[in-house]
């Protein structure tokens, strides 16, 4: 235990709980069970079910909401206190009708009945209220409902949305969504609180998981979320090879026992008819099956004639972020070692490889400065570019609680984002303008004295080209570029730059730009002039990092310019390190990015790219030619769970395992390695993609060693010494570790740079970099700027959230748009539209909405039918060719409905 502690006795045994624990908390350090049907550790207490009474220093009170007062004699064991607590338990399950307690009832109020033998027969209600099973994950029998309020204090103070209540009054009280409606049609967000908590089953999700919960401590399989790069921990449970239900685990160490609509539920893929189960070989132009034996040998072949007819540079690799480490790991070795090129990349590339690049250059490694846990007491955070309440929902679910208990927040995004209403400052930036916004930020700093003079002068180098820069960023000048009033910019660097301990959490908005590595280093000055970085000031800068092993990908060498860690290619003592692991010499020229694969493969250049995990025709920018580039090389490879729209175009498509279904560790957010265990066998016919590259080295001749995930992760931190203590025995008992973590006998290092930043001279850099445009501007014939991201129901191109009840809660693709822009356009709500572009044309329909900004639209990615990704550029970012994704100049027409003409007016 840290921090002071309570001493109390209990039932005549001393225990000790932190200070400001409740007694029902003493019982427990006493291995004492009481019933508390309205108390859960993840909730404030309420003490209104009076079910956990005991006797402290002889006065009886509610456990639950009763602190532990130092020396405090506490009794439980009493005679009139059994009679008191079982009296109140069998008051709450008269009102119940029978079948809240049926024989093998699972809710934690069964249980209870059963410990104080009250059998059925004393449910005497009349039941008859009804239920509401409108929404596919959680159905609501209000019936069951004890009115305990632990279902509306979850949504409330951890979910942070709200949609529940309690509504009627005294023995009617039951829960309800906040909007009266069918739940369905509620703020539900589907985070799976509520049914998580519920201790009747009252809330539960429909099938075979119905009334499971984290409290009940299953026999399940523990494992890291295979959705976003937050890195839940789950608990999967399963019955006859099928996954019955994911709990979220309570000492999930960055979930905390939530998870969100993803995690929880959208595991309905698993079982799709759609699944692909069999290797396809294109004969005759069709998509045909092929046996194992058969596509691998084709892929060998093919690949053998790639080399010989090109050399190993006409051979590419697009390595995937949903994948493990230790598959990514393999990959990249298999093209470095077995196809002798660097040519393999990961999603990174279309998403933080400017942070990877920033912060590099900032502060030395490639990922976040600090722990989360860290960047979640600072008492001013500022949310840049980023939407976590969407795309990370348990991320965004604990700032919105760190918001909810005080602190400061700025957040700087051109949309009414779900953080915005709970911001002191919202900025909204004209997308593409992050780079004058920063840097009038610091401008403020500087002008107001609200800088680090001795961490600067100490710990950094640049200020005085910065400083010289920022001259041409007052706040008048800033407002004219970016539309953020001067006012609001003095606000939000006074929020930042007053704040003791201050936070940057960013995400896509900041990177996928033009100049989205700029973006990143003058976002990172802010932290550097504040002295907020690698000290106890403040708690750095934080990538909201996408893919689940998007971070882990990357720091296996998944590159085209580093190797395992991070050491250059180009550096001779890099790859002789690697070299002595391997046995082969490593090529020293890097490799093709993924925007220049595609575009050797449209030259002719290329002459067979493998695509593991990635749909490129759906996410890559500028699909109509991502699509050509695939349709001119000779041998395209997929490995897929389903036939994407880049699997169509392949010639050899391989089905692959899925996270649920295979063994290794993925990299989180905040650089933490986590163990990814198989809870369910991979259907029969797929492979995971580990053994799907294995195959195919020996198929070529070349045993890659390694033969097993823990294997390969072990290798991995031999070329790699920053991954040098970590091995999967080690993770299977400490469960999370961050890297860096070169020694196995001591822990990684959470927070970094607490001596000295990891540059070359140990300082960190600001830079300077002055503002420049983004590639597209609206014009007379494209007068609207898109903007493309994320809704909260699907993930990326949604193969896997469309197979399930995702689809129900989000089933079309909407454009937004703004009222003004709606009328202007003749556009109407729920109409279908075309939006084109300079590069090609989508069809979504409209939705009027205050959340975009006059003359913006925006639209997710999720329905590739819809071709979003037809519409975006080849514009991408000056350092890393991130995609300027944030950034499209657009026109949208619409079918107005009757009623109105051309120009918007009713008739
Ligand atoms: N539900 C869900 N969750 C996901 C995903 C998903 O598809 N669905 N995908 C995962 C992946 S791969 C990733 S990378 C993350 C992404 O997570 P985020 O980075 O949070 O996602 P986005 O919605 O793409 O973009 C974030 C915000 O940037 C804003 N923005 C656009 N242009 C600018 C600008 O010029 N300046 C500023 N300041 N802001 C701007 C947009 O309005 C948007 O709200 O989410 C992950 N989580
Ligand atoms: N317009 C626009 N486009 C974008 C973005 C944007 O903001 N705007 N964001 C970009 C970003 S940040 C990203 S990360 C990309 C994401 O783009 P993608 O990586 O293409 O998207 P995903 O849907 O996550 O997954 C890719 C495929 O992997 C398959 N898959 C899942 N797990 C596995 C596995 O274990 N093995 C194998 N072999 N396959 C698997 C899925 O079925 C899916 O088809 O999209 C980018 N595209
Ligand atoms: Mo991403």
């Amino acid at each position: 235990m840290t921090g002071p502690e309570t001493v109390v006795e209990v039932d005549g045994t001393v225990v000790a709980v932190p200070e400001g624990a409740s007694l029902l908390a003493a019982v427990r350090a006493a291995g004492i069970e009481l019933p508390s049907l309205c108390s859960d550790d993840r909730l404030s207490p309420a003490g209104s079910c009076r079910t956990c009474l005991v006797r402290a220093d002889g006065r009886v009170a509610a456990a639950c909401v009763t602190p532990a007062a130092p020396g405090a004699r506490v009794e439980t064991a009493t005679d009139d206190l059994r009679r008191l607590r079982r009296d109140a338990v069998e008051v709450i399950v008269s009102a119940l009708p029978s079948r809240a307690l049926t024989t093998g009832n699972r809710s934690e109020l069964a249980r209870v009945c059963r410990s104080l033998d009250i059998g059925q027969e004393a449910a005497r209600g009349a039941g008859g209220r009804g239920g509401d099973d409108s929404h596919p994950y959680v159905h609501l029998d209000r019936d069951l409902c004890i009115a305990c309020g632990r279902c509306v204090r979850m949504c409330a103070e951890v979910q942070g949305t709200f949609a529940l209540t309690l509504v009627g009054r005294g023995a009617d009280t039951q829960v309800a969504p906040g909007t009266g409606g069918p739940w369905a049609e509620s703020d539900c967000v589907a985070c799976g609180g509520c049914v998580d908590t519920c201790p009747t089953g009252a809330i539960a999700e429909p099938g075979p998981g119905r009334g499971l919960t984290s409290a009940h401590r299953p026999s399940a399989t523990r494992t890291t979320c295979g959705y976003c790069g937050v890195g839940c921990a789950l608990d999967v449970v399963t019955r006859d090879g099928e996954v019955t239900a994911v709990l979220p685990a309570r000492d999930g160490p960055v979930n905390q026992g939530h998870a969100c609509v993803k995690g929880r539920f959208a595991h309905g893929y698993l079982t799709s008819p759609e699944r692909l189960t069999r290797p396809l070989l294109r004969r005759d132009g069709r998509l045909e099956p092929a046996s194992w034996d058969q596509a691998i040998g084709e892929v060998a072949r093919g690949l053998r004639a790639a080399v010989a007819a090109g050399g190993p540079d006409a051979v590419a690799a697009i390595s995937s972020a949903r994948a493990t480490n230790e598959e990514n790991y393999l990959v990249q070795k298999f093209m470095r070692v077995v196809v002798g090129t660097n040519n393999v990349d990961n999603c990174s590339r279309l998403c933080h490889s400017p942070s990877a690049a920033g912060l590099t250059a900032s502060f030395g490694l490639s990922g976040g400065t600090d722990t989360f846990d860290d960047v979640e007491r600072s008492d001013c955070l500022l949310v840049v570019g980023a939407n976590p309440v969407e795309a990370h929902p348990v991320v965004g679910a604990r700032l919105l609680r760190r918001v909810l208990h005080g602190a400061g927040l700025v957040v700087a995004d051109p949309r009414a984002v779900g953080l915005a209403l709970h911001a002191d400052v919202h900025l909204r930036p004209r997308p593409g303008t992050n780079v004058a916004l920063f840097h009038g930020l610091a401008h403020v700093l500087l002008a107001e004295d609200l800088i680090d003079e001795e961490f600067l002068r100490e710990r950094a180098t640049g200020l005085t080209e910065l400083a010289a820069l920022l001259d041409d960023y007052p706040p008048d000048r800033v407002a004219d570029i970016t539309g953020v009033p001067a006012t609001d910019l003095v606000a939000a660097a006074r929020l930042y730059g007053r704040a003791r301990r201050p936070a940057i959490l960013y995400g896509l908005g900041v990177t996928e730009h033009l100049h989205g590595t700029d973006g990143v280093r003058s976002l990172a000055n802010l932290a550097i002039l504040r002295g907020a970085v690698g000290t106890d000031r403040g708690h750095g800068v934080m990538p909201l990092r996408g893919q689940n092993n998007v971070q882990g990908a990357s720091d296996m060498g998944a590159l085209p310019d580093v190797l395992p860690g991070y050491g250059r290619v180009t550096d001779p003592a890099v790859r002789s390190r690697a070299e002595a692991v391997w046995g082969v010499p490593v090529p020293e020229r890097p490799g093709l990015r993924i925007p220049g694969m595609f575009a050797a493969a449209r030259a002719g250049e290329l002459r067979a790219l493998w695509v593991i995990g990635e749909d490129v025709c759906a996410t890559d920018p500028d699909a109509n030619q991502v699509t050509r580039a695939l349709d001119t090389c000779p041998l395209v490879i997929c490995d897929e769970l389903f036939l994407s729209e880049t699997a169509r175009h392949a010639d050899i498509v391989l089905p692959a395992a899925s996270w649920l279904e295979k063994d290794g560790t993925f990299v989180n957010f905040d650089r933490r390695f986590q163990r990814v265990r198989p809870a369910v066998p991979p259907p029969g016919g797929t492979r995971a993609d580990f053994a799907i590259v294995h195959a195919v080295a020996s198929a070529m001749g070349t045993a890659l060693g390694c033969a097993t995930p823990a294997e390969a992760l072990a290798e991995c931190g031999r070329v790699a010494p920053v991954f040098a203590g970590l091995t999967h025995g080690r993770l299977d008992r400490e469960g999370a570790v961050p890297w860096p973590c070169p020694d196995p006998g001591r822990p990684g290092e959470a927070k970094l740079y607490e001596e000295r930043f990891a540059t070359a001279d140990g300082r960190a850099h600001l830079a300077a970099p002055p503002y420049l445009p983004p590639g597209e501007q609206p014009d007379d014939d494209y007068p609207l700027l898109l903007v493309t991201g994320r809704r909260w129901a699907h993930y990326n191109s949604g193969s896997m959230t469309r197979r399930g009840g995702n689809l129900t809660l989000d089933p079309v693709d909407f454009l937004d748009l703004h009222p003004g822009d709606a009328l202007r356009y003749a556009v109407d709500d729920g109409v279908p539209v075309t939006v084109e572009s300079r590069h090609g044309r989508a069809r979504l329909i409209a939705r009027i909405s205050e959340q975009t900004a006059p003359g913006q639209v925006f639209c997710a990615i999720h329905f590739p039918g819809s071709g979003v990704n037809r519409l975006t550029s080849h514009h991408a970012d000056t350092v890393t060719s991130c995609p300027e994704y944030k950034v499209t100049a657009v026109r949208v027409s619409g079918q107005p409905r009757r009623g109105t003409t051309a120009t918007g007016q009713w008739e």
